[in-house]
């Protein structure tokens, strides 16, 4: 039970097939008590069966957009659960329509939305939380492989993305002296609600996991299992970094080769199409 004794917030659980779902099932798992938020009211109808689930009745609304929001979390938070350990921010949004086309189309508002709930998100709710942290905690927030390298239709996420891993590393620098950690894992694509609004998503999926060096795509609770070790004390001298949890994907430089039933080596993919 290494999270025993922890306590943390989860951000961004939409369903149980939320990424944040996988991280709050392995947390409980390993002890820890847990605090949730929802975004709106049609939400909120998933996520109070979900806390229960987890044995908790601390379930606060927030859109991470909205710093009076921010505010009400945090107070709540220090009177009803008290100071946390941990927190886990799974939150993007960009208009389905940036999500399409060509990236040079991205029209102004949307790249504001994008950046303002993917990336600026993450920074608001580490300012508006630093108090209720405590020392030595952890904060872990959710990349993709769309940040760093060109990924089909990912888009003004792409770039968001990218942003988010940047402002890992400078919050590390800030809360560090703090002993707190601020860390990413950057995950392998997985169908949640989020995922549908990208586009050929099924064909994504079927790449990854033909050309991963595990040739499979990986789960939420692979996903959560991983998080356990950089919320837990077990990672205590790491932070900023981006880790991947993607079945190895990130580290092909080409796609998988294969043989026909002649023997002749073609790309594994061409046995898909
Ligand atoms: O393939 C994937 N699914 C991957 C997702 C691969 C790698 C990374 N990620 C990232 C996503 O970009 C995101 O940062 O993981 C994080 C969680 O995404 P998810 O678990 O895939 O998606 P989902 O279950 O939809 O949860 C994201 C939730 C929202 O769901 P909806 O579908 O309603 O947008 O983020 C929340 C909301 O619950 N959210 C917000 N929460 C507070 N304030 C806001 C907001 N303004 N906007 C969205």
């Amino acid at each position: 039970m290494i999270m025993k004794g922890k306590k943390g917030l989860i951000v961004g659980i939409a369903n149980n097939k939320s990424i944040a779902y996988g991280i709050a099932k392995a947390a409980h798992k390993e002890g820890a008590e847990l605090a949730f938020t929802y975004l709106n009211e049609q939400l909120e109808k998933r996520v109070r069966p979900i806390a229960k689930e987890f044995g908790s009745d601390k379930v606060y609304k927030l859109d991470v957009n909205s710093d009076e929001e921010l505010e009400a979390l945090t107070k709540s938070l220090e009177k009803d659960f008290g100071k946390i350990d941990f927190i886990v921010h799974s939150v993007a949004f960009a208009p389905r329509s940036a999500l399409d086309g060509r990236f040079i189309d991205t029209d102004r508002k949307s790249f504001d939305i994008a950046m303002q709930t993917s990336v600026y998100s993450l920074i608001a709710l580490c300012h508006a939380c630093e108090s209720v942290l405590n020392d030595n905690g952890s904060v872990l927030t959710l990349t993709y492989l769309g940040g760093p390298k060109y990924i089909p239709h990912y888009n003004v996420m792409g770039v968001a993305k990218a942003a988010l891993e940047s402002s890992v590393r400078y919050l590390a620098v800030d809360l560090g002296s703090r002993g707190i950690r601020v860390n990413a894992i950057s995950a392998g694509p997985i169908k949640t609600l989020a995922a549908s609004g990208i586009g050929d998503f099924r064909a994504i999926l079927k790449w990854n996991e033909i050309n991963s060096p595990l040739n499979k795509n990986v789960t939420i609770d692979e996903v959560g299992n991983s998080g356990m070790y950089l919320l837990s004390d077990l990672s205590s001298g790491v932070t900023g970094e981006v880790h991947y949890v993607d079945a190895g994907y990130n580290i092909m430089g080409m796609g998988a080769i294969d043989q026909d039933e002649n023997g002749k080596t073609i790309m594994k993919w061409d046995k898909f199409r």
